[in-house]
């Protein structure tokens, strides 16, 4: 670290007064949802159906065509007995089969890869554990937790080692948070197609573990002690700096996620859990904890995480993922079928709050229009908004724009790359537009 790198270039100022005035909901109350689905019109012209049809289709043949299984036909399914209890642990269904995480094995060096969560094809804001995100400096370890141990030493008056049953005894704590990694993604072409080639390194989930502070107070922090330096057990050794403010508000020692024990790509048995801050701080497979005076300047910190700018000066801690959003449905590869009213879909987070509001544009950004936001509204957590917009048919641009309880309003890319250069290509929160052609296909309006 040198004089040339300071604390907080490059950073995006709130322009909540900015923001446009006119976002008066203006929508149409006549809304043409499904009234012309072929599906509606087809009960209502067999609404007159007597049971005794619906008896006699039940008797015919199992073998009849797939129309056999629709109204007002009793389905096949409904017919028979279906299988007991399927298995010890539950998987999706099998038409479910394009709801996977897409998977980047391999970066540079081996086992330096990266998976993303189908977020165009999930709905709401909590992750299931199976298609959380996964970033991998050197692959997953397998941990035996009888044989992990958790070391908490240096400027603490009692230096301790953990056993994973000790650390379940103190008192826990069950939060809802995102996570999202600071590469997610890059400010370069090329640009993604699907909303997880542009923003599948963000998931959100409901994590139980003991606050970092239980701990701390535990061991007793001598008064020099400024920073925690955390390092995972696995082969990268990931090691990271952490501010002791920030230890000691809402920092955690995560062991379950979604109610279940962490899985092993997540950091089995135990990881840290830094609310707010970019990925790459919560060190999975968390081995130690030293308390010290000053950061440890780690390799992740001075070669990787110290963003460099274009003027040659660095961003030299950038924790805190700023206020983003996304549309997840429709975008990019979908393809809307009819003209009329659609319901666009997506997720908002910051992690410097609460998300406040998020604006919908449906023409390239000229005017926007309040979304609905889904209840619960959690700090640091993914955030669910709806909104209802009428296709008429016609190319168009639709994106997303998020606020947050700052005053921070999402920036566009342009606005991201005039503060920051494209050097470094971490911090990329700019908003992201899906075009929708005549023929109802999307793709990404960023070309
Ligand atoms: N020990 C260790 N911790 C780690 C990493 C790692 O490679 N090793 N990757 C980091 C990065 S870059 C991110 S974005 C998050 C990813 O967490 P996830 O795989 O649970 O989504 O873990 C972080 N913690
Ligand atoms: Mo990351």
């Amino acid at each position: 670290m040198n004089d040339n790198e300071v604390s907080a270039p490059g950073l995006i100022e709130p322009r909540a007064q900015q923001r446009e005035q006119a976002i008066a909901d203006k929508r149409s109350t006549r809304r043409n949802f499904l009234l012309h689905s072929s599906a509606i019109v087809t009960v209502a012209a067999t609404a007159g159906v007597t049971t005794e049809a619906l008896a006699n289709d039940a008797a015919k043949d199992a073998t009849a065509d797939a129309a056999a299984n629709l109204p007002p036909n009793i389905p096949k399914w409904t017919r028979s007995l279906g299988s007991p209890t399927a298995s010890p642990y539950g998987k999706p269904s099998s038409y479910e089969n394009k709801t996977i995480r897409n998977m980047y094995p391999g970066l540079k060096e081996p086992m330096s890869a990266y998976s993303t969560s189908p977020l165009q094809e999930l709905d709401g804001a909590i992750t299931p554990n199976g298609l959380f995100y996964e970033r991998h400096h050197a692959g997953v370890p397998q941990i035996d937790p009888a044989e992990h141990r958790l070391m908490l030493h240096g400027l603490v008056k009692h230096p301790l080692v953990f056993t994973m049953d000790e650390i379940r005894q103190f008192p826990s704590v069950s939060p809802i948070y995102f996570l999202e990694c600071s590469g997610n993604p890059s400010f370069l072409p090329p640009y993604g197609k699907t909303a997880a080639e542009v923003a599948g390194l963000v998931s959100c989930a409901q994590w139980t573990g003991v606050p970092l502070k239980t701990l701390l107070e535990h061991a007793g922090l001598k008064k020099e002690a400024k920073w925690i330096v955390a390092e995972g057990a696995d082969g990268a050794a990931m090691t990271r700096s952490i501010p002791i403010e920030k230890c000691l508000d809402d920092v955690l020692l995560a062991y379950s996620q979604n109610g279940e024990r962490l899985r092993p790509e997540q950091g089995y048995p135990i990881r840290l859990f830094v609310p707010g801050y970019e990925g790459n701080m919560s060190i999975k497979w968390l081995r130690r904890l030293h308390v010290t005076d000053q950061p440890g300047y780690t390799r992740e910190e001075t070669g990787k995480y110290t963003d460099l700018m274009a003027d040659g000066r660095a961003r030299k801690f950038s924790f805190v993922m700023d206020c983003k959003s996304i549309i997840t449905q429709p975008s990019g590869t979908h393809k809307l079928t009819r003209k009329g009213t659609h319901e666009i879909r997506g997720i908002a987070w910051s992690g410097h709050g609460k998300i406040t509001a998020v604006d919908i544009s449906t023409d390239g950004g000229n005017t926007w229009k309040p979304a609905t936001l889904q209840e619960p509204i959690i700090s640091k957590a993914l955030t669910a908004f709806r909104f209802l917009f009428d296709w008429n048919g016609d190319e168009q641009i639709i994106m997303s724009r998020a606020v947050d309880e700052t005053g921070y309003v999402q920036p566009s890319l342009e606005q991201l790359i005039e503060a920051r250069g494209t050097v470094s290509f971490y911090h990329n929160n700019a908003i992201q537009p899906w075009k929708i052609a005549t023929t109802g296909e999307l793709t990404n309006g960023r070309t």
